[in-house]
């Protein structure tokens, strides 16, 4: 299998996220990928390839204008106001305020477009979020051109953003994008299949009032986990999505038994559903030592997941999401594509 990759991830590192009522170093680090890249190229998996350039008509046919614009302007205008640091909301819209004014002065800007003030946005941030877009296309493109499967490797990324809000470290949410350019390439019907422990908040949002589009997450349950206002099993979708979107929350402790329940009842219902291509958010922060996370995956279950989805036999796009027990992020997340292509 093909990975599309780009070096320019590097240029998006915050130096601080909030995390318990401190700064660190953020968990969604650089090193993350390189574990990965290194590990594709240990196991032999296929070539590693530069991204063609990104192409933003199916971005801002998808995402909001205004948000894209904020993006891109973001650290001039942070800068430009006389802000020391990295670009962090301290300000959200909440309950009982507009939720459709938008602010002038940059640090209401950033509050407005951000549902989750961990993630610190830095100068190279948009470079980077664009970069990581640009290998969710082209692995699109390949797969669109008859190849079975292709793999992004996308740092930032992305399945947290939804049209206009950043947060949970993504900025602009790769597979919806990929969905979409599916769908515009004559695929009618096409599922997304988000893996990551984290419910794909943005994704759901995306598509859910439509038909096209099936999204499906295994996540822990929002009662105990971020995004924690979104993911429960009674959200079906709405209007003409509504059956359409399929949730899987999962309580604390939840090991592979479990989940590869969950698993095999998204994948019953993709198929039933018809899909024509399968689109899947590949975090692996599901692997029991994932310091963020609480599910109890071996390294070898990923392999079995992979085997799993691969039976579906569908056209299929592996997108870059989370993973942060940094040195086996590499070995679950190849395990999983072997296993997909030993299907
Ligand atoms: N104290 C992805 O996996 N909460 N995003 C972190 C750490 C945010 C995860 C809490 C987690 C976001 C793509
Ligand atoms: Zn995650």
């Amino acid at each position: 299998m093909r990975t599309f990759f780009s070096e320019d991830h590097r240029l998006h590192f915050p130096q601080a996220e909030l995390s318990g009522g401190e700064f660190v170093t953020p968990f969604e680090r650089p090193s993350r990928v390189e574990y990965v890249r290194n590990r594709l190229v240990e196991r032999g998996m296929g070539d590693i390839v530069a991204p063609d350039p990104v192409d933003m008509g199916p971005v801002r046919g998808l995402l909001d204008q205004g948000y894209l614009k904020f993006l891109e302007t973001a650290w001039e205008e942070w800068k430009a106001a006389g802000m020391a640091g990295e670009i962090i909301a301290a300000n959200v819209p909440s309950r009982g305020m507009h939720m459709d004014r938008i602010p002038e002065f940059i640090d209401g800007k950033v509050g407005y477009y951000c549902h989750a003030s961990e993630t610190a946005m830095t100068r190279g941030t948009w470079t980077a979020a664009l970069s990581s877009m640009a290998s969710a296309q082209s692995a699109q493109r390949l797969v669109a051109g008859g190849e079975r499967a292709a793999f992004a490797l996308c740092r930032p990324p992305g399945h947290h953003s939804t049209r206009d809000q950043y947060g949970g470290y993504c900025f602009l949410n790769n597979a919806a994008v990929v969905a979409q350019m599916c769908r515009d390439g004559g695929a009618a019907r096409v599922a997304v299949l988000d893996i990551d422990f984290h419910h794909g908040n943005g994704t759901q949002d995306i598509f859910y009032e439509r038909g096209d589009v099936l999204f499906a997450s295994l996540h822990g349950a929002p009662e105990h986990s971020y995004p924690y206002y979104i993911g429960y099993a009674d959200e079906r979708g709405h209007g003409a999505g509504d059956g359409c979107n399929l949730n899987y929350p999962m309580a604390p402790g939840t090991g592979y038994d479990r989940w590869a329940e969950a698993l095999d009842d998204a994948i019953a219902n993709i198929t039933a559903w018809g899909a024509d291509a399968l689109v899947v958010s590949l975090g692996v922060d599901a692997y029991k030592e994932d310091p963020i996370s609480f599910f109890k995956l071996d390294s070898s279950d990923f392999t079995d997941a992979g085997r799993r989805i691969g039976q579906m036999g569908l056209p299929t796009v592996f997108v870059m999401e989370g993973g942060y027990a940094i040195e086996a992020v590499g070995i679950n997340t190849v395990n999983l594509l072997e296993g997909f292509e030993g299907a």
